[in-house]
């Protein structure tokens, strides 16, 4: 397991606090996920195997920015 700080642009309340939390965790192996629109990072604990890129990669698929 391993965690990760994601630097996200874009988010702008509570409603895409949980956009991005809920299209995270429909990839296999991610166990939990904080978004935070004040700050713009999301938090994420996850399986070693899965790469930064795949959830760097959802994040811009659903129309946020990754910093
Ligand atoms: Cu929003």
């Amino acid at each position: 397991m391993k965690e990760l700080e994601i630097k996200v642009k874009g988010m702008m309340c509570a409603g895409c606090e949980n956009r991005v939390q809920n299209a995270l965790k429909t990839i296999d192996g991610v166990e939990k996920v904080v978004a935070n629109h004040e700050t713009g990072i999301v938090a994420v604990s996850l399986e070693d195997a899965i790469a930064e890129e795949t959830i760097k990669e959802k994040i811009e698929d659903i129309g946020y920015e990754v910093e």
